[in-house]
């Protein structure tokens, strides 16, 4: 017997004892915990809206809003089987209210977005007012704000969900309560919270901007506004080069993201222009509101249109060569990385 072998022996006897005590030897784990750089454990993917709306509109015969409660095709990243996650630390799915349905009221303390794919006359209620939910619109649902969906046009209304779901499993505090309505009672007119909040003013009281907690009180941003605001900033400067043009959608009260817990943008990339390789810690889930790209994500690239959503992990290089003139919706888990001090990004040299 070798000293080796038998050094190797003796510690495994170790080992063993330690077991029965609820003990493990970090030296042995160390070099799976503290890697020189991160290597995500999900991977890129793309779901086309070709294959998921047939689908999803068979789920429509097959079970009511109501009685799913959300009727929803969870976007569950492959390296994640069964643990309804999109990416490490994010969730995405794609709900369907049909004419006429009701998605109860409930409250819960993982936070939800919503970007609208198709459809012009859904509404969700948040927090005591109503808003239509139009095709390109981004809207807000805080933690333990009570919402209820529904659809009062003659067609099928179609949006992704994104929820900090996995955050909060992580941290086991996954709260939920249903409203004892169907739908709750709207105190405030349709259109109040943008009218306060959204136009260049505030209500000379503070108090009033916090009515959705550490949220922007500007709960819908309608796509009208934010596709002009990027296509006039376009005409006005040379793109980014990693970036293109970008703005983040900003909580109007303190000038930070519009949410705690995930970061909200909206890139405009010109067509014929590619922009140069950058990378961040963040992971990010990307829908496609209008034009034609593709999207290259560490050595994978995926041919996008319009209402496709991708998966994009953490720290993987990703550049997207635009075909034509496009619009694409990401939420991310930067907020996070950045408030607790760890967020990284690289651009690649131009
Ligand atoms: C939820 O409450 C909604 O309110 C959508 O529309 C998706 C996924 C997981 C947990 C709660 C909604 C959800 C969700």
């Amino acid at each position: 017997m070798t000293e080796d072998t038998s050094t190797q022996e003796v510690r495994q006897e170790f080992y063993g004892r330690l077991s029965p005590h609820s003990m493990t030897p970090l030296w042995e784990v160390l070099k799976d915990l503290l890697k020189s750089e991160p290597e995500a454990k999900a991977v890129p993917y793309r779901w086309k809206y070709s294959d998921v709306r047939p689908l999803l509109l068979e789920s429509g015969g097959l079970v009511t809003a109501e009685e799913a409660e959300r009727r929803v095709l969870v976007l569950e990243n492959p390296s994640y089987p069964g643990q309804t996650r999109t990416t490490a630390s994010l969730y995405a799915g794609i709900q369907l209210i049909l004419p006429g349905e009701v998605a109860p009221a409930h409250r819960h303390t993982p936070s939800a977005l919503r970007f609208l794919l198709e459809g012009e006359q859904g509404f969700t209620a948040v927090g005591g007012e109503r808003t239509i939910m139009k095709p390109g619109d981004f809207i807000i649902t805080p933690s333990w704000a009570w919402h209820d969906h529904g659809n009062e046009s003659d067609g099928p209304v179609v949006w992704m969900d994104g929820l900090d779901i996995p955050m909060l499993g992580f941290y086991e505090a996954v709260f939920m309560e249903g409203h004892n309505d169907l739908q709750q009672s709207v105190g405030r007119p349709t259109g109040d919270a943008i009218a306060r909040f959204g136009q260049g003013m505030l209500p000379i009281s503070g108090d009033e901007a916090h009515r959705y907690g550490q949220n922007s009180p500007i709960f819908n941003y309608p796509y009208e506004r934010t596709r002009e605001a990027l296509v006039v900033s376009a005409q006005g400067e040379d793109p980014d080069p990693h970036l293109a043009t970008t703005l983040r959608y900003a909580n109007p009260v303190d000038g930070g993201w519009a949410m705690p817990t995930m970061s909200t943008w909206m890139t405009h990339v010109k067509a014929g222009w590619d922009t140069t390789p950058i990378r961040s810690t963040d992971s990010m889930v990307m829908a496609v509101a209008e034009g034609e790209a593709s999207i290259t994500i560490g050595d994978t690239t995926y041919d996008v249109g319009p209402r496709d959503v991708v998966a994009i992990p953490g720290w993987q290089w990703r550049k997207i060569r635009a075909k034509s003139d496009c619009f694409l919706f990401f939420f991310s888990d930067r907020v996070v990385h950045e408030k607790l001090g760890f967020f990284r990004e690289e651009r690649q040299a131009i």
